[in-house]
């Protein structure tokens, strides 16, 4: 028998938030992948609920510092909401994005539900970037660089009110692991913020399983965790599909077990999938090796030790 609640699966096709077209594909590029048969082999019950809807991607300049803002708002509403009662029906969901803006909705809604069952709220934020952006300081407009900064309540009131209270996380909820990629002003602000970052000079020095021990002390029985993938967190020689490759991030071995670490923990309530783009992916094998790495973070253990 496994440990996990029967999963959902919930496309989220958009590519509204980010700076190159694509990763509208990322949910079917998962599915290709067999994500839903790859989990239900693990034992698990897993439901594909589809894909949620929302405005196509105009593909205008940035305005105000926002590129797409109402459209982002729209696809976060929706994503908010179904990731919401996925989880009222004591499902885990698991969000198949789409652009990282996506994040916003997603977590939206599972602090509003941990705040509601009096749960404890851990983040793990997986990425090459800090996503920590605001209008004054983003380089580009795009929205899936300021997800973090929205949820910690700096941003347009349309997504730092999604749940209706703002802010909808504290940053001392938020680990941010295999980090390489920040704007100045950025890194200035997640000083500020306190935010917790194990970057890559972090993981180059101690190595994946100190950063993770550190990411995962002080859970307990009534901590839910959610993890949010940006598939950009790996290495590019490993993960070339997705829109903004940085250099130098995480190999196989170390998401690997980045990955078994969080599933050993046995808390992970919801998860996000985002950033894979088919459109710059090799016979779709970023989405074979995200697949991969999702069965790690459901028990797919290396260990023979027992
Ligand atoms: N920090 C840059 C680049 C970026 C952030 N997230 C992604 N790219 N995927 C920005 O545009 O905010
Ligand atoms: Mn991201
Ligand atoms: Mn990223």
């Amino acid at each position: 028998m496994n440990r996990f609640p029967p999963v959902s699966l919930i496309g989220v096709p958009t590519d509204i938030g980010a700076g190159h077209r694509g990763a509208l594909m990322g949910p079917d590029a998962l599915r290709v992948a067999d994500i839903d048969k790859t989990l239900r082999a693990r034992g698990l019950d897993v439901v594909d609920r589809g894909n949620l809807s929302g405005p196509v991607n105009p593909w205008l300049p940035p305005k105000d510092g926002y590129r797409h803002l109402d459209g982002v708002i729209a696809w976060n509403r929706a994503t908010m909401e179904a990731v919401y009662a996925e989880l009222n029906q004591g499902r885990l969901p698991i969000m198949m994005g789409g652009d990282h803006c996506l994040a916003t909705g997603s977590i939206t809604a599972v602090a509003r539900y941990c705040r509601e069952q009096g749960r404890k709220l851990r983040i793990l934020w997986l990425d090459a970037h800090t996503d920590f952006n605001t209008s004054e300081l983003t380089p580009s407009g795009n929205i899936h660089g300021m997800p973090v900064a929205c949820l910690c309540g700096h941003g347009p009131q349309g997504l730092t009110e999604l749940g209706g209270s703002k802010p909808a996380i504290d940053p001392s909820m938020v680990r941010q692991i295999g980090i390489r990629s920040v704007d100045e002003g950025e890194k200035k602000f997640v000083h500020e913020a306190g935010l917790e970052v194990y970057d890559m000079r972090y993981i180059d020095e101690f190595g994946m399983k100190r950063a993770m021990e550190e990411a995962l002390t002080g859970l307990d029985k009534n901590t839910h965790l959610h993890v949010s993938f940006d598939v950009d967190f790996l290495d590019p020689s490993i993960a070339p599909g997705v829109g903004t490759t940085v250099q130098g991030g995480p190999n196989y071995r170390e998401a690997q077990l980045c990955m078994e670490m969080i599933a050993d923990t046995g808390r992970m309530g919801s998860l996000d999938v985002v950033e894979l783009n088919p459109a710059y992916d090799d016979h779709n094998r970023t989405a074979e090796v995200a697949v991969d790495l999702v069965e790690s973070l459901f028990g797919k253990s290396t260990l023979i030790r027992g």
